[in-house]
C-alpha cells in the first residue's frame, strides 16, 4: 500500500506520523513545496520508527509528484492554515488554487487513487477536487465531519465526565463555524441517549462549543489544530485501507441525498476500499432538515467563488 500526504506542514506531517505508526503503508510520501521542508520532517520521522517499531517507509520530496506515483489513497493538506480570528471561509482565494494545482498534478501520477481533502474551506476545496478532476465521486472524501464529530465527543465527554470512547454523536453539514450541526438528539453514552443525562442547556453549549472548537484552539495556539485534525485524516485512511465499512461523518458529493444537490456537504457515510461506499439516511427532523437546508445555502454560496475565480 502507497499513501501520499501533500503539504508537510503540522496537519500534513501529523497525519503522516499517525499513517506511519500504525503501518498503514509501506511506503509513505510527503510532499511540500518549501525546498527541504518535507524531506526533513519525513527524515525525523522515520528516526522514530526503532523507537516506536513501525515499517512503513517515509520519504520526503520536494514538488516532485512522479515520487507519488501509484499511490492508493492521497491527503491533500496543502495551503495557509487559519490566523486567530480568522473563517476558514477567508483562506478560500489563497487555498482553491493550490488545492487545485496539486490534485491536478497528483493525478497525473495517480490516476486510481482515492483522494482526502483537509485543506480549508474544506467543504469548497472538496467540491473543487470533484469538480476538477472529474473522478468517480466516491473517490473524493472531505474529512471535516470525522474531525467535528471527534471534538463533540471531547466536549460530550466533558460535560458528562465520562470516557469519550463511550460515546457516539455525529457532525453533518458544513465545516464551518456557523455552517456545521452537531446532532445532540441522536448522540449516545453507549446506547442511552445523552439528552436523558444532560438538560437542554448543557447540551446546546456542547453544541456551541464543538461549532467554534477550532476557532477556540486557533485563538489558544495562534494557528491550526493540528493533532485532531491530522489524526482525522489518519482515521479515514485506515478505513479505507483496511476496508473497515466504519460510518464517519464526511464531506461527500451530494445527487438528492438529504434533500441536496451539485454539493459536497458532509454526511453521514461508510468507508472502506473503494472511498465512500454509501450515505446513511439519519431521518433528520424538519428543524435539522433546516439547519442542513441553511449549511448548503452558506456552502453553496461560497462555492460560486470558484466560478468567478475560473476554477471550476
Ligand atoms: C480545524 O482545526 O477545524 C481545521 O479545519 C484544521
Amino acid at each position: 500500500m502507497k499513501v501520499t500526504v501533500v503539504g508537510a506542514g503540522a496537519v500534513g506531517a501529523t497525519c503522516a506520523d499517525n499513517i506511519a505508526r500504525k503501518e498503514l503503508a509501506n511506503e509513505l510520501i510527503l510532499l511540500d513545496i518549501k525546498e527541504g521542508f518535507a524531506e526533513g520532517k519525513a527524515i525525523d520521522m522515520m528516526q522514530t520508527a526503532t523507537l516506536l517499531g513501525f515499517d512503513t517507509k517515509i520519504t520526503g520530496v520536494t514538488a516532485d509528484y512522479s515520487k507519488t506515483a501509484g499511490s492508493d489513497v492521497v491527503v491533500i493538506t496543502s495551503g495557509l492554515p487559519r490566523k486567530p480570528g480568522m473563517t476558514r471561509e477567508e483562506l478560500i482565494g489563497i487555498n482553491a488554487g493550490i488545492v487545485k494545482g496539486v490534485a491536478e498534478n497528483i493525478l497525473k501520477f495517480s490516476p486510481e487513487a482515492i483522494f482526502i481533502v483537509i485543506s480549508n474551506p474544506m467543504d469548497t476545496m472538496t467540491y473543487l477536487a470533484l469538480k476538477s478532476l472529474g473522478l468517480p465521486k466516491h473517490r473524493i472524501i472531505g474529512m471535516g465531519g470525522t474531525l467535528d464529530s471527534s471534538r463533540f465527543k471531547f466536549y460530550l465527554s466533558q460535560a458528562l465526565n465520562c470516557n469519550p470512547n463511550d460515546l457516539q454523536g455525529f457532525v453533518i453539514g458544513g465545516h464551518g463555524d456557523t455552517t456545521m450541526i452537531p446532532l445532540t438528539r441522536l448522540a449516545t453514552y453507549q446506547s442511552l441517549p445523552v439528552s436523558n443525562l444532560l438538560d437542554k442547556a448543557t447540551l446546546d453549549q456542547v453544541a456551541a462549543d464543538t461549532m467554534v472548537g477550532g476557532a477556540t484552539l486557533t485563538g489558544l495556539i495562534g494557528t491550526s489544530a493540528w493533532y485532531a485534525p491530522g489524526a482525522a485524516g489518519a482515521a479515514l485512511v485506515e478505513a479505507i485501507l483496511r476496508d473497515e465499512k466504519k460510518l464517519f461523518t464526511c464531506c461527500v458529493s451530494l445527487e438528492g441525498e438529504y434533500g441536496q444537490q451539485d454539493i459536497c456537504l458532509g454526511v453521514p457515510v461508510i468507508i472502506g476500499r473503494s472511498g465512500w461506499e454509501k450515505i446513511i439516511d439519519f431521518k433528520l427532523t424538519e428543524d435539522e432538515q433546516a439547519a442542513f437546508n441553511k449549511s448548503a445555502d452558506a456552502v453553496r454560496n461560497m462555492n460560486s467563488v470558484l466560478a468567478e475565480m475560473k476554477l471550476v
